[in-house]
């Protein structure tokens, strides 16, 4: 079958070297699936709330929601868009697209009007799959909105109460035959955090993603009897995949979803559910350490603690195990590809100062100097990678492609990282134009955009400042055209637009200009320390 048009794919050598190794297997995740259900068809692979739904009800589920959303006109490479909470429906929605050989775009619970659109147009998209409701929000307000924007989305499909829009309980064909994509297709669109004006879409073959799903799983010990808590949101790359959810129904294990990652939700949970393993970002994970001290809760079951998607520093990654009394493991991924896990041989002190090693021995990393020349072990440079699992291109991106990638094909992570002799490295900080607002990617200048949308803006400055929960918070400078404006104001004319709450800007500074560079660039650097000191010097 031939390729989705906008899809960057291997080198025809490096894609039959990763074949010979075993590592694309030419099984799609639809095939896993119905593989792991004839298996152990009665064994639980989901616990949603109330529902217990076996790997023999999700399989069938998938099957029937591919006759479904065929009934819809939606058929092989056609792009959904599917934007769902912490609820088993994900995994038929998903299961039954890859059956199809449609792909869904991943979006984030947390994304409004302004992502959504912009993913429902870039990927023209079909289809807009929700819940009904959720943590308060109604997201059928928010499809009514989309589909004014983009009039060439045919079909919403609500989980839950449908009201004018295809309710997904209605989608439960009986099942038809399918010719189902092949293995070294794409299978879906990830997110990227991104670092430009738009969010850019990450093309993850069958073959790439269950290679970096099975060593992954490989690598945490998982197993039938592993039982993992997906309390992150399901759709991000780290609980889908690093090893997440698809590692977990790999192993035949079971999956625990929890609406909300609070320890008022989770630690009940873990104790019923007999949890083994869960992954969190940095600020969860303190929230769940000093929630620990003082309520004691029985975890005697779990055995790791994943964190990673932010800079987990030693200070708090040393009382994981005392405290919480599980092994903790760093992860340091992108939905790009490429993730580091620490292992369970390593010492305390790689496990506590670095985020891992790479997954694969066929994981090409490299530590460069500015002008892409590599640097001994030890110094500080640009992490560039290429490998069995990492992209070669954004979908639909050739003028970005041009600047993300090397001509030889390594991905630019624009991570700054020391990488140790043992292939360890320490994450240290960012090239790349963006704020890691504690695992939340933020790219400065697709919000500079918005903000210079507002008519008493001449200019606009997203820049990290420092925070001790986060990590890093955004702070927005603003030069404005003359006319007096609040923040208040502004943090409004953004949320109108339909900019999801993570990307507001924590506090806004008003200048009457900026610091430049040598060159007359905007200096980040400059307004970075700028915010620093004024927060230190308030503190
Ligand atoms: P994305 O490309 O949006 O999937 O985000 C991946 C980025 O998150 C990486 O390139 C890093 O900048 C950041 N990241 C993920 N895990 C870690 C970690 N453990 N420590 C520091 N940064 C991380
Ligand atoms: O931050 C990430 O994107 C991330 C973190 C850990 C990721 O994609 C992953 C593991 O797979």
């Amino acid at each position: 079958m031939s390729q989705l048009t906008g899809f960057t794919p291997w080198p025809e050598q490096d894609a039959q070297r990763y074949r010979e190794l075993g590592y694309w297997t030419g099984e799609t995740l639809g095939a896993m699936l119905q593989r792991k259900a004839g298996e152990h068809p009665d064994r639980i692979a989901i616990v949603c709330g109330k529902r217990r739904w076996s790997y023999a009800e999700l399989d069938a589920k998938a099957d029937q929601l591919a006759a479904g959303f065929a009934r819809l006109g939606i058929g092989a490479q056609d792009r959904v868009v599917v934007q769902l909470p912490n609820v088993a429906e994900f995994f038929s929605v998903c299961f039954g697209l890859f059956r199809l050989g449609a792909l869904p775009v991943f979006a984030l619970p947390a994304h409004r009007r302004a992502e959504i659109s912009h993913f429902c147009r870039f990927a023209d998209a079909k289809a807009y799959v929700i819940a009904d409701l959720d943590g308060g929000f109604d997201y059928r307000t928010l499809a009514r909105e989309v589909q004014a924007e983009v009039p060439t989305l045919r079909h919403v499909v609500v989980a839950g109460e449908a009201a004018e829009f295809t309710a997904l309980a209605d989608l439960h064909d009986t099942p038809i035959e399918l010719a189902g994509p092949s293995a070294g297709g794409v299978a879906f669109l990830q997110l990227s955090g991104g670092s430009t004006g738009l969010p850019k879409l990450i093309p993850r073959t069958h073959d790439d993603y269950l290679y970096s799903v099975r060593a992954s799983a490989e690598i945490c010990g998982l197993d039938q009897d592993a039982v993992y808590l997906c309390a992150l949101p399901v759709a991000h790359n780290f609980p889908l995949s690093s090893p997440g959810t698809l590692g977990v129904l790999h192993a035949g294990g079971r999956i625990v979803l929890a609406r909300r990652p609070s320890p008022d939700e989770v630690f009940p949970l873990i104790g019923t559910e007999g949890v083994t393993i869960t992954a969190l970002v940095p600020p969860l994970a303190m929230v769940w350490l000093d929630s620990a001290r003082q309520r004691r809760p029985e975890l005697k079951t779990l055995k790791l603690l994943q964190v990673g998607g932010a800079k987990f520093g030693a200070e708090v990654a040393c009382r994981v195990l005392p405290e919480l009394g599980c092994r903790l493991q760093q992860v340091f991924g992108m939905a790009e590809g490429l993730v580091n896990y620490t292992r369970p041989e390593d010492s305390d002190e790689l496990l506590h100062h670095t985020q891992g090693r790479a997954i694969s021995p066929h994981d090409e990393v490299r530590v460069v100097d500015d002008e892409d020349r590599d640097l001994p072990d030890g110094e500080l440079g640009h992490l560039l990678t290429r490998g069995p699992y990492t992209i070669r291109g954004y979908y639909l991106a050739d003028e970005h492609n041009a600047r993300a990638f090397t001509t030889d094909g390594y991905y630019r992570t624009g991570d700054l990282v020391r990488r140790l002799p043992s292939g360890h490295l320490t994450v240290e900080g960012r090239a790349k134009d963006q704020i890691n607002r504690g695992g939340d990617k933020v790219a400065a200048e697709e919000v500079e955009n918005h903000l210079l949308a507002h008519p008493a803006v001449h200019d606009a400055a997203l820049v990290a400042m420092p925070d001790a929960y986060l990590g890093e918070r955004s702070c927005a400078f603003i030069v404005t055209r003359g006319d007096p404006l609040r923040p208040v104001e502004l943090m409004r004319f953004l949320r109108e637009r339909g900019v999801a709450q993570y990307k507001i800007p924590d506090r806004i500074e008003f200048v009457t200009e900026f610091p430049k560079t040598g060159v007359g660039k905007v200096n980040k650097r400059a307004l970075r320390e700028r915010i620093a000191e004024l927060i230190a010097a308030t503190d």
